[in-house]
């Protein structure tokens, strides 16, 4: 909740809003909604498929962003 909303913040001050970020970790589900809502566009969790997150990623960057 620190962290990825501030990269997001530094990448569009500085012209670069246009970089896809996602990211994951050990996240509370709570703070998901919240962690997309500022721009964080996917959030993967531990047993995360590795083959869903690539799968994701492909289709992410076929089609642009919402
Ligand atoms: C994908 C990934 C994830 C995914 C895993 C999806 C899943 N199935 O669970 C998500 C986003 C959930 C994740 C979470 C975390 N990750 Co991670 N992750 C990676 C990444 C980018 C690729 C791993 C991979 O797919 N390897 C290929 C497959 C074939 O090998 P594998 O052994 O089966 O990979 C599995 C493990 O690596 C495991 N895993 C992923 N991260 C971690 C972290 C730890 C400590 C453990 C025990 C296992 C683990 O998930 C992978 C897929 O099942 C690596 C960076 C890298 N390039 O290696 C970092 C990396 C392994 N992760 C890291 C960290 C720090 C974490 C988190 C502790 C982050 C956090 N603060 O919450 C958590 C811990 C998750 C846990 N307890 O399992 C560090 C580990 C540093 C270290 N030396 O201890 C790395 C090296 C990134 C980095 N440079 O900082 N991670």
């Amino acid at each position: 909740m620190t962290l990825f909303p501030k990269i997001v913040k530094e990448l569009r001050d500085r012209g670069a809003g246009d970089v896809l970020v996602f990211g994951g970790g050990v996240i509370p589900s709570g703070d998901i909604p919240a962690l997309e809502a500022e721009g964080i566009e996917k959030i993967f969790t531990p047993g995360a498929n590795t083959r869903d997150i690539a799968a994701w990623l492909r289709e992410r960057l076929a089609a642009p962003a919402s």
